[in-house]
């Protein structure tokens, strides 16, 4: 099948009204839904910190009569749901929540999501739209293949693909060979994974006697980590296929917050659940559309944790004026960057205090380490370069091996990511005079 044949628009579907929304109603809509979503915070949060920070900052959620007004409110952040684990912000009885996913804190713990009936309903929706967005439709074979499980990716693309009423492939991460061969044989028209992960497949694909071009497929949806222009371009050439770029976090609901419609020009971001601010990071001041700032979101429709003004540490910008789509639902711009040393390493969510709780886990090791992150067949690799304590060797003569399996996996504990191991010798790891360089990205995206 040629790329121009794959391209041939889709069979009409319809999607929700809201994505056409005019903005005087829609912003009626989201003043209704926000202050549903403030009083339930406020009342609901088993912590009380919601209500505690609001009372601190002199507003109560009778305050909140315009949009506007949402600058009165306090941010929340990771570490609130860090500090507050593991049901701290929930805002339902437990009867009540229906699934839990979790990604990574910034210690050894899990941040923890949970979701009532309607925060499920509310998800697939945006998933659904998201894909009638990306040309899909209840036509078509939908291959799952980010991770099933805690991560929100699977689940998540699943949903919103039955929701759709395509037929869908639950295939899940990983045996890339497999992969490949369902992706040929069951005729799948669209797939949803990490982009590097497709690239992999792709590379892998001709080595299974499989040349992507001539299968049905003609539509990616990539995500759950930042990739370039350029990776996009090289996947769309060697497949074939168009590839849309799509956006979530757990905190907020998963993948389906933003993506792209088959324009490429930005992600539309689906406003009537999650109402977008950007900040200046460091003054917290909110910025104008077109300005590159931090995403912050608050959601407009979820019950199980109503979350307000989350700091993403995603740096975007709201881009101004109307797709040439015709959606009114606004557009933010693709995501390449973070405000803070979060990694994502095959779609993982890694920050560098993990690894060094890792690694202090073990005996004989000094607190000095760097995270060397790497792409080989397009698919992420982490080196962990440990320097030994100055006087682990002793008279004892250790076993290199044995440090070496038990940091591994000690990182594979906490993270579930397998890492090489490299160890150094005492005090041969660079010291910086600032802030110690802990990673180096060698990563093209
Ligand atoms: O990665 C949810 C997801 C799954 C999104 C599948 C898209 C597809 P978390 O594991 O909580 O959730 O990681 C969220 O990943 O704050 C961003 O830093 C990053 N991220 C997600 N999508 C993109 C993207 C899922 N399209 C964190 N571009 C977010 C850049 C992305 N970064």
């Amino acid at each position: 099948m040629s790329s121009q044949e794959k391209r041939r628009d889709p069979p009409f579907q319809a999607t929700s009204a809201m994505d056409f929304l005019p903005g005087p109603q829609m912003r009626e809509l989201q003043i209704a839904r926000l202050r549903k979503a403030v009083d339930a915070a406020y009342h609901g949060q088993r912590c009380g910190l919601m209500k505690q920070r609001m009372d601190a900052a002199g507003v109560k959620p009778d305050d909140v009569r315009t949009l506007d007004d949402i600058r009165r409110l306090p941010f929340s952040t990771k570490a609130d749901l860090r500090d507050t684990y593991p049901y701290g912000m929930f805002c339902r009885p437990d009867e009540e929540v229906v699934r839990i996913h979790a990604s990574s804190g910034t210690t050894g713990k899990p941040i923890v999501a949970g979701y009532t009936r309607n925060d499920l309903d509310v998800w697939a929706d945006s998933m659904r739209r998201g894909m009638i967005g990306c040309g899909l439709s209840h036509r078509d074979i939908i291959q799952v293949s980010y991770g099933y499980g805690l991560f929100t990716g699977g689940l998540g693309a699943h949903c919103g693909a039955e929701a759709l009423g395509a037929m869908v492939i639950p295939t899940s991460a990983g045996n890339t060979e497999r992969q490949v061969m369902i992706l040929h044989d069951l005729g799948s028209t669209a797939i949803c994974c990490t982009p590097s992960y497709f690239a992999h497949i792709a590379e892998k694909a001709p080595e299974f006697g499989v040349d992507i071009r001539k299968t049905r497929l003609r539509i990616g949806i990539f995500g759950a980590e930042p990739w370039s222009d350029g990776l996009r371009r090289h996947i769309e050439e060697t497949t074939g296929i168009q590839a849309q770029d799509i956006y979530g976090l757990t905190e907020i609901i998963g993948p389906g917050v933003a993506i792209e419609c088959l324009r490429q020009d930005g992600l539309h971001i689906f406003e009537d659940y999650f109402y977008p601010e950007i900040i200046d990071p460091d003054t917290e001041e909110v910025l104008p559309d077109g300005e590159e700032g931090e995403l912050v979101i608050t959601t407009l429709a979820k019950e199980a944790i109503p979350m307000i003004r989350y700091r993403t540490r995603d740096i975007t910008a709201i881009i101004p004026g109307r797709c040439a789509c015709g959606r009114t639902v606004r557009r933010i711009r693709r995501i390449g960057r973070r405000s803070d040393d979060m990694m994502i390493i095959r779609g993982v969510n890694v920050f560098p205090s993990q690894i060094e709780s890792a690694i202090l886990r073990v005996k004989g090791l000094s607190p000095n380490y760097q995270i060397v992150l790497t792409r080989e067949h397009e698919l992420d690799q982490m080196e962990v370069r440990v320097e030994l304590a100055e006087n682990a060797l002793g008279d004892r003569i250790l076993d290199i091996e044995e440090i070496q399996k038990s940091v591994g996996h000690s990182i594979f504990s906490i993270t579930g990511l397998h890492a090489r191991i490299t160890l150094a010798e005492s005090k041969s790891i660079a010291r910086s005079e600032g802030k110690a360089k802990r990673v180096i990205d060698k990563r093209t995206i």
